[in-house]
């Protein structure tokens, strides 16, 4: 759909308000080509990084053309929502291996609809501006859209060694969120230059060794896809190194020295109200699937299903000391109906921690 061009100077304006009237820090607007990411996309795909993952490889053809997914889309405005609570409390779980290291991302309330639902009250508000309806799309993790180019495009930061978006004003805890319009607005200047510099504390501080060079993740390495992506037994060679990292990871965040310019989000649904800042982790195994699924609900975590949180817990007990209550916790649990959780409790009971 094509609205005269005067018009969109003011449009552009208002776009940037009212995203941050709907709580996003910032907006940028960005064109649709992409060619760019296909070569290496394409490697690290032939390279097998992407791992279980084949929805990545499956829908390549969208995430390179985005009129795939809407014919009539002409920019992509993408958005960054930051999620660090106002006490994030680094230390409650770091170096206390009977406590549960949970993803910041995750211990509060799940963004992807929230994003998703802010971007399409974004999209109303432009269709009262223009005065006709605009076709438009939103994603916040949600269907193959390649949302960190878009956002390094659209001028948000640039791609980390450690692959996540980086904002020099903000860090890097943050989401991304795209809305694909069919509205030829003005584009934004992109930020395609890295500022990591020399630094490789993020490459140096993964646990796995995941991130095998700057810029380049070896996905089946990371502790966020074998916590949260791989739905079988987790390799041995990992469960180690994944220590008390029950879903997801934030190392390679933790050490980043540009987060120590991250601001803290006001948002209500990310500050900490579930109590899995640091819960313990025996009590976390104790939880009968009806209270995993009470206990998650509206929270990401919930999406890895009750089995795949058992087994990541078991791992964790498995590097934890051996104390009485860590060893009847994993006994209760060694003729669990699963397969997966019993095999990963006998490894975990096998480990002579003291
Ligand atoms: C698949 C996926 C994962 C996978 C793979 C991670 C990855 N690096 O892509 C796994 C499960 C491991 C994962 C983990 C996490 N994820 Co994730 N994930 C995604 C998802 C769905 C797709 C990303 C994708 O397309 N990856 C494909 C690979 C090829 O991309 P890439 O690693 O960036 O590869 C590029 C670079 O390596 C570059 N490149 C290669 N060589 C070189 C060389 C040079 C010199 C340069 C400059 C570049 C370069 O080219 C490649 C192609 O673009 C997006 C949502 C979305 N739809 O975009 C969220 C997303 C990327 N994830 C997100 C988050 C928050 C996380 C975690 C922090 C969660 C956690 N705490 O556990 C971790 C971070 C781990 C890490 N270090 O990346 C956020 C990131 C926000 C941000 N600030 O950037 C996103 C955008 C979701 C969202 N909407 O907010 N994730």
């Amino acid at each position: 759909m094509q609205t005269p061009n005067s018009t969109f100077p003011t449009l552009t304006e208002h776009i940037k308000r009212w995203s941050v009237d709907l709580g996003f820090q910032q907006v940028g607007i960005t064109d649709l080509s992409l060619s760019h990411v296909e070569p290496p996309l394409k490697e690290w795909l032939n390279k097998g990084y992407h791992g279980e993952m084949h929805f990545i490889e499956r829908h390549l053809p969208q995430r390179l053309n985005p009129q795939q997914l809407l014919p009539t889309a002409q920019r992509a405005i993408v958005v960054r929502m930051d999620y660090l609570p106002e006490d994030p409390d680094f230390d409650a779980v770091l170096n206390k291996p009977l406590k549960a290291n949970i993803s910041r991302y995750a211990q509060n309330k799940d963004y992807h609809k929230l994003i998703r639902k802010r971007l399409s009250q974004l999209a109303d508000k432009i269709t009262e501006h223009v005065g006709h309806p605009v076709i438009s799309r939103a994603f916040a993790d949600s269907a193959p859209v390649l949302e960190k180019p878009l956002a390094v495009k659209a001028g948000l930061g640039w791609q980390g060694k450690h692959t996540n978006l980086i904002n020099p004003k903000a860090g890097s805890w943050f989401f991304l969120g795209v809305l694909y319009i069919d509205l030829d607005l003005p584009i934004d200047e992109p930020m395609a230059k890295s500022h990591c510099g020399t630094c490789t504390a993020c490459i140096d501080i993964c646990p796995t060794q995941a991130i095998i060079g700057p810029y380049q993740l070896d996905a089946k390495r990371c502790i966020s896809y074998l916590t949260i992506e791989l739905k079988g037994s987790i390799p041995e060679e990992f469960r180690r190194m994944m220590g008390n990292r029950i879903y997801g990871c934030d190392d390679c965040q933790l050490v980043c020295p540009w987060n120590k310019f991250a601001k803290a989000s006001s948002e209500i649904a990310f500050q900490s109200t579930r109590g899995l800042s640091a819960p313990d982790l025996v009590d976390l195994f104790t939880w009968t699937e009806a209270e995993f699924l009470q206990k998650t609900e509206g929270s990401p975590i919930r999406r890895i299903g009750y089995e795949r949180w058992l087994r990541n817990i078991a791992v964790a007990l498995g590097n934890a000391p051996k104390t009485p209550g860590v060893i009847q916790a994993l006994q209760n649990r060694a003729n669990d109906a699963s397969e997966l959780v019993r095999e990963h409790v006998d490894w975990a009971l096998s480990r002579n921690n003291l």
